[in-house]
Parts: C-alpha cells; structure tokens; sequence
C-alpha cells in the first residue's frame, strides 16, 4: 500500500465554499456546460464564458484550503519519507490543493489561474479578468486567450501519467466525485483491472460507487484526515 492514486473533485473543496457541480444549487444547476464548459459555448458567446471564468477565478481569493486538502499534502509527504509514492489527479481546477502543501498536483481537467492563447497556444499565469478585449502577451492576438482549463469534448491532461500511475498503484482512492464524468470516472475500472484496492471517500454514493472494495461516507473535511492517520498508521 505504497503506492497511492488519489483522485479527487469539487466535493473536496465544498467545505472551502466552493460549489460543487451537480449537488442541489450547484454550477450546473445555474450554468448549461453546453453554454459555458464547450469550446463550442465559447465560439457562440465568449462573453458568457469569460464572465463564468472571471467569477469563478475571482472567488478562489475567498477560500482557503481545509482540513481534507491539508491531509492530502501530509499524506505526500509522509508517503515519500517512507519510500512511498502518492500520485494526485484532480478534476478540480482550483488550487487549494497547492495551497494546502502538496507538490504534485495534476490538474487533467486545467486551472483557473492559468490562460491559454487560442492563436499560438501559449500559456499564462492569471490572475486577472479575461475578456475578447484581452491581448495575448505572445503573439499579440486579441480575443482568442481562453481559460486553461479542459471543456467537454476537450482532451484531459496527464492521462498517461495517470493510467501509468494506475497501473501501478497498490491503492486508488477517489474523493468528493460524483463519478459522472469521463475519463475520470473510468479511473475506478482501470484500478480493479490494475488489481489495486479502490475506496471512495464521499458525502454519498457516487454513480460507481459499485466499483469500489471500501468506502467511507461522509464530510471530505472529517473522513479524509480520518483515512489519512490510519493509513499512515498502518505504515508504522
Ligand atoms: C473527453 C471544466 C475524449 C473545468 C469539466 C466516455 C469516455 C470518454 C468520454 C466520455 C464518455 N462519455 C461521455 C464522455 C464525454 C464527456 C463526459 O464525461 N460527459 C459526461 C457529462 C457524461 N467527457 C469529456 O468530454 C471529457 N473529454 O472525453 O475527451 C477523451 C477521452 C479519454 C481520453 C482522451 C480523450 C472532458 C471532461 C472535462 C469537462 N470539464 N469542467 C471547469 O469549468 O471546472 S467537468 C466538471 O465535472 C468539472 O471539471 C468537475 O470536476 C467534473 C466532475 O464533477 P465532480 O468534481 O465530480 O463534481 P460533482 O458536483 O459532480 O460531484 C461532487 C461530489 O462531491 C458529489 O458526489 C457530492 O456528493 C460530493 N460532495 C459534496 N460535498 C462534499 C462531498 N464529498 C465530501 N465532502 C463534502 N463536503
């Protein structure tokens, strides 16, 4: 046990204040991804997409890691003291999880404090608003910088890796997901092939929730340092 995959999603970062995307009230329940999280939503109205980033870039100033990120980061380190491995996957494309400690993040689904350059595809750091107005720094196009972040139909980032780090792993472990989203949600599947012990650490059962050998229910903020202490313990 290792060698550890962590994938992780917006319910992580719910007791932060962050919303997640499909519980009651959630993004998708204001939002349509066809309108906000397509390249196609952002070709018809960019405006629309900017306002949806810009909001969501400027809200990450409010919140702070809580106590499920902070675990994660200790998990890394303590893993690594012992010859271990944790491989971090996130949906999310806050940072919280930097912010928290850990090291190694990768983010297959983007960031929202990064951009991208539609015309040269160079990436920035972001902080600010973004609009059609927004010249790109590289090339000097202006109104094709976009979020850098992955929309449906997009390809997801480090997939290699993290099948690589799948296949490998003596343990999978999937925290605040809905699994509702691919490949992500396929990641599961590929651990069981892998022949890894898979638990789910959730508020409630996600839509694979079948997948998984263990799982414990409940607030990330709680149940994930909880794991995280009798993992290491284990270890000792
Ligand atoms: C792709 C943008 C091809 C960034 C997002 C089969 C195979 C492959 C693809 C597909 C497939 N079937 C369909 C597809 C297409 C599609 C897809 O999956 N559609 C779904 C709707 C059916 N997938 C794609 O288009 C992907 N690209 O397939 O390319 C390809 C495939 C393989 C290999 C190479 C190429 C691209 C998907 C990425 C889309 N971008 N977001 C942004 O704006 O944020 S997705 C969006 O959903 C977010 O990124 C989010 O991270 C992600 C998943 O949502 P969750 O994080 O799980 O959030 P959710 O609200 O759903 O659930 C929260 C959970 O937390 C709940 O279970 C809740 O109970 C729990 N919770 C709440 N509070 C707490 C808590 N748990 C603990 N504690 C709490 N306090």
């Amino acid at each position: 046990m290792r060698r550890i995959v962590v994938l992780t999603g917006s319910g992580i970062s719910a007791e932060s204040g962050i919303a997640t995307f499909r519980d009651t009230g959630g993004v998708w329940a204001k939002y349509d991804f066809r309108e906000v999280a397509t390249s196609e939503g952002f070709a018809a109205n960019p405006d629309l997409v900017h306002e949806f980033y810009n909001l969501r870039r400027h809200g990450l100033r409010a919140v702070e890691p809580n106590p499920a990120h902070f675990a994660l980061a200790k998990l890394e380190r303590e893993l690594k003291v012992i010859g271990g491995l944790l491989t971090l996957v996130t949906q999310n494309v806050d940072d919280l999880h930097e912010r928290s400690g850990s090291q190694n993040v990768l983010h297959m689904h983007g960031e929202l404090l990064k951009s991208r350059c539609g015309d040269c595809e160079e990436t920035f750091d972001q902080t600010d608003n973004l609009s059609v107005e927004t010249k790109c720094m590289s090339c000097g196009a202006i109104g094709a910088i976009r979020p850098d972040v992955v929309w449906f139909g997009e390809i997801p980032r480090h997939m290699g890796e993290t099948l690589t780090a799948i296949e490998k792993a003596d343990l999978f472990v999937s925290i605040g997901t809905s699994g509702a989203v691919y490949p992500a949600a396929g990641f599961v599947a590929a651990a069981r092939r892998a022949g890894a012990a898979c638990i789910e650490l959730n508020l409630e059962p996600s839509e694979n929730a079948c997948l998984f050998t263990d799982s414990r229910y409940g607030m990330a903020g709680e149940i994930v340092p909880q794991w995280v202490d009798e993992t290491l313990a284990g270890f000792a």
